[in-house]
Protein backbone atom coordinates (compact mmCIF):
# COMPACT_ATOMS: atom_id res chain seq x y z
CA UNK A 1 0.00 0.00 0.00
CA UNK A 2 1.22 3.60 -1.10
CA UNK A 3 2.30 5.41 2.01
CA UNK A 4 -0.29 7.92 3.77
CA UNK A 5 0.48 11.08 6.07
CA UNK A 6 -2.32 12.40 8.67
CA UNK A 7 -2.86 15.95 7.17
CA UNK A 8 -4.87 19.03 7.93
CA UNK A 9 -4.94 22.70 6.79
CA UNK A 10 -5.35 25.21 10.01
CA UNK A 11 -4.53 28.70 11.27
CA UNK A 12 -1.04 28.79 13.61
CA UNK A 13 -1.12 31.34 16.76
CA UNK A 14 0.80 34.14 17.24
CA UNK A 15 3.31 33.17 19.81
CA UNK A 16 1.99 35.92 22.07
CA UNK A 17 -1.47 35.03 22.08
CA UNK A 18 -0.54 31.34 22.19
CA UNK A 19 1.69 32.18 25.72
CA UNK A 20 -1.28 34.26 26.78
CA UNK A 21 -3.74 31.23 26.35
CA UNK A 22 -1.33 28.83 28.07
CA UNK A 23 -0.91 31.23 31.51
CA UNK A 24 -4.80 31.87 31.01
CA UNK A 25 -5.64 27.93 30.70
CA UNK A 26 -2.91 27.35 33.61
CA UNK A 27 -4.89 29.54 36.60
CA UNK A 28 -8.79 28.35 35.40
CA UNK A 29 -9.12 25.00 34.99
CA UNK A 30 -9.12 22.06 37.13
CA UNK A 31 -5.94 20.25 36.71
CA UNK A 32 -8.01 16.93 36.43
CA UNK A 33 -10.08 18.96 33.45
CA UNK A 34 -8.67 16.36 30.65
CA UNK A 35 -4.95 15.93 28.30
CA UNK A 36 -4.19 19.76 27.95
CA UNK A 37 -2.62 20.18 24.18
CA UNK A 38 0.54 21.27 24.26
CA UNK A 39 1.54 24.86 23.23
CA UNK A 40 3.31 24.27 20.33
CA UNK A 41 -0.04 22.25 19.12
CA UNK A 42 -2.64 24.72 19.64
CA UNK A 43 -4.05 25.23 16.20
CA UNK A 44 -7.33 26.60 14.99
CA UNK A 45 -8.16 23.56 12.25
CA UNK A 46 -9.64 24.78 8.76
CA UNK A 47 -10.24 21.22 7.02
CA UNK A 48 -9.31 17.67 7.77
CA UNK A 49 -7.62 16.03 5.04
CA UNK A 50 -7.19 12.31 7.03
CA UNK A 51 -4.44 9.63 5.66
CA UNK A 52 -3.74 10.63 2.82
CA UNK A 53 -1.15 9.85 -0.48
CA UNK A 54 1.75 11.88 -1.69
CA UNK A 55 -0.36 12.48 -5.07
CA UNK A 56 -3.43 13.59 -3.25
CA UNK A 57 -1.39 15.80 -1.25
CA UNK A 58 0.31 17.77 -4.02
CA UNK A 59 -3.64 17.74 -5.74
CA UNK A 60 -4.61 19.45 -2.57
CA UNK A 61 -1.64 21.92 -2.22
CA UNK A 62 -2.11 23.30 -5.79
CA UNK A 63 -5.67 23.90 -4.84
CA UNK A 64 -4.75 25.47 -2.06
CA UNK A 65 -2.38 27.51 -3.79
CA UNK A 66 -4.81 28.95 -6.08
CA UNK A 67 -7.10 30.33 -3.36
CA UNK A 68 -7.35 34.52 -3.57
CA UNK A 69 -8.62 36.11 -0.77
CA UNK A 70 -7.75 38.69 1.60
CA UNK A 71 -6.71 38.00 5.38
CA UNK A 72 -9.09 38.83 8.36
CA UNK A 73 -9.23 39.56 11.50
CA UNK A 74 -9.95 37.00 14.14
CA UNK A 75 -10.96 37.33 17.80
CA UNK A 76 -10.70 34.67 20.38
CA UNK A 77 -13.29 35.54 22.73
CA UNK A 78 -15.30 32.56 23.50
CA UNK A 79 -14.67 29.38 25.39
CA UNK A 80 -17.27 26.19 25.67
CA UNK A 81 -16.98 22.48 25.80
CA UNK A 82 -18.72 19.86 23.65
CA UNK A 83 -19.20 16.67 25.61
CA UNK A 84 -19.35 14.35 22.81
CA UNK A 85 -15.85 14.75 21.75
CA UNK A 86 -14.72 15.32 25.19
CA UNK A 87 -12.61 18.36 24.28
CA UNK A 88 -12.72 21.67 25.91
CA UNK A 89 -11.96 24.77 23.21
CA UNK A 90 -11.73 28.31 22.95
CA UNK A 91 -12.46 30.66 19.80
CA UNK A 92 -14.48 33.30 17.93
CA UNK A 93 -18.17 34.03 19.10
CA UNK A 94 -18.69 35.50 15.60
CA UNK A 95 -16.46 33.82 13.20
CA UNK A 96 -15.50 36.62 10.30
CA UNK A 97 -16.60 35.84 6.91
CA UNK A 98 -12.77 35.62 5.44
CA UNK A 99 -12.51 32.56 8.17
CA UNK A 100 -15.61 30.80 7.02
CA UNK A 101 -14.61 31.51 3.10
CA UNK A 102 -11.44 29.73 3.65
CA UNK A 103 -12.61 26.86 5.46
CA UNK A 104 -15.21 26.18 3.43
CA UNK A 105 -12.51 26.70 -0.08
CA UNK A 106 -10.33 24.09 2.25
CA UNK A 107 -13.36 21.61 3.12
CA UNK A 108 -14.90 21.29 -0.63
CA UNK A 109 -11.36 21.06 -1.85
CA UNK A 110 -11.10 18.41 0.02
CA UNK A 111 -14.30 16.67 -0.28
CA UNK A 112 -14.33 17.27 -4.28
CA UNK A 113 -10.57 15.31 -3.65
CA UNK A 114 -12.13 12.44 -2.06
CA UNK A 115 -10.88 13.25 1.88
CA UNK A 116 -14.42 12.47 3.67
CA UNK A 117 -15.72 15.67 5.10
CA UNK A 118 -17.79 15.65 8.10
CA UNK A 119 -21.57 16.82 7.69
CA UNK A 120 -21.27 18.83 10.86
CA UNK A 121 -20.54 22.78 10.17
CA UNK A 122 -17.93 24.16 10.52
CA UNK A 123 -17.29 25.35 14.56
CA UNK A 124 -14.38 27.50 14.55
CA UNK A 125 -12.37 26.75 17.24
CA UNK A 126 -8.63 25.63 19.22
CA UNK A 127 -8.49 22.92 21.36
CA UNK A 128 -7.62 23.39 24.53
CA UNK A 129 -8.25 19.90 26.56
CA UNK A 130 -8.46 16.49 25.14
CA UNK A 131 -10.19 13.61 26.97
CA UNK A 132 -12.55 15.51 28.97
CA UNK A 133 -14.42 12.80 30.90
CA UNK A 134 -17.31 15.10 32.89
CA UNK A 135 -18.25 17.86 32.40
CA UNK A 136 -16.54 21.00 33.87
CA UNK A 137 -16.77 24.34 34.53
CA UNK A 138 -15.90 26.71 31.58
CA UNK A 139 -14.60 30.33 33.31
CA UNK A 140 -16.86 32.78 31.30
CA UNK A 141 -14.40 34.21 28.83
CA UNK A 142 -12.70 36.90 30.57
CA UNK A 143 -10.39 37.42 27.80
CA UNK A 144 -10.28 38.79 23.78
CA UNK A 145 -7.33 37.75 22.02
CA UNK A 146 -7.61 39.52 18.70
CA UNK A 147 -4.99 39.35 15.82
CA UNK A 148 -4.48 39.11 12.02
CA UNK A 149 -4.84 36.07 10.35
CA UNK A 150 -2.39 36.39 6.84
CA UNK A 151 -1.29 32.37 6.47
CA UNK A 152 -2.84 29.59 6.24
CA UNK A 153 -1.03 26.28 6.80
CA UNK A 154 -0.65 22.34 6.27
CA UNK A 155 0.21 20.46 9.21
CA UNK A 156 1.53 16.78 9.41
CA UNK A 157 -0.38 14.92 12.20
CA UNK A 158 2.83 12.82 13.63
CA UNK A 159 2.55 10.35 16.55
CA UNK A 160 5.67 9.02 18.00
CA UNK A 161 7.03 8.18 21.34
CA UNK A 162 4.10 8.33 22.60
CA UNK A 163 2.96 11.85 21.65
CA UNK A 164 1.25 13.41 18.18
CA UNK A 165 3.52 16.50 17.00
CA UNK A 166 1.75 18.58 14.31
CA UNK A 167 4.74 19.17 12.04
CA UNK A 168 4.41 22.67 9.63
CA UNK A 169 4.62 21.25 5.59
CA UNK A 170 3.66 24.32 3.57
CA UNK A 171 1.92 27.82 4.02
CA UNK A 172 0.25 30.06 1.80
CA UNK A 173 0.06 33.71 2.08
CA UNK A 174 -3.57 35.43 1.74
CA UNK A 175 -2.92 38.90 2.00
CA UNK A 176 -2.45 41.16 -0.80
CA UNK A 177 -4.88 38.90 -2.45
CA UNK A 178 -8.29 39.07 -3.63
O1 LIG B 1 -7.79 20.35 17.39
P1 LIG B 1 -9.00 20.11 16.56
O2 LIG B 1 -10.00 19.26 17.27
O3 LIG B 1 -9.55 21.33 15.97
O4 LIG B 1 -9.82 17.06 16.03
C1 LIG B 1 -8.65 16.95 15.24
C2 LIG B 1 -7.76 18.18 15.27
O5 LIG B 1 -8.54 19.34 15.28
C3 LIG B 1 -9.04 16.93 13.80
O6 LIG B 1 -7.92 17.36 13.08
C4 LIG B 1 -7.09 18.15 13.91
C5 LIG B 1 -5.70 17.61 13.95
O7 LIG B 1 -5.71 16.30 14.42
N1 LIG B 1 -9.46 15.60 13.42
C6 LIG B 1 -8.83 14.43 13.74
N2 LIG B 1 -9.53 13.40 13.21
C7 LIG B 1 -10.60 13.92 12.56
C8 LIG B 1 -11.67 13.38 11.81
N3 LIG B 1 -11.78 12.07 11.59
C9 LIG B 1 -10.56 15.32 12.72
N4 LIG B 1 -11.48 16.14 12.19
C10 LIG B 1 -12.49 15.55 11.50
N5 LIG B 1 -12.57 14.22 11.30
Amino acid sequence: MAETRRLFFALELPADVQKQIIQWRATQFPEDTGRPIAAANLHLTLAFLGDISAEKQKALCQLAGRIRQRGFTLTIDDAGQWLRSSVVWIGPRHAPLGLIQLANMLRSQAARSGCYQSPQPFHPHITLYRNTQRAVPIPSPNFRWQYQVDEFVLYESVFKQGRTRYQELQRWSLSNKE
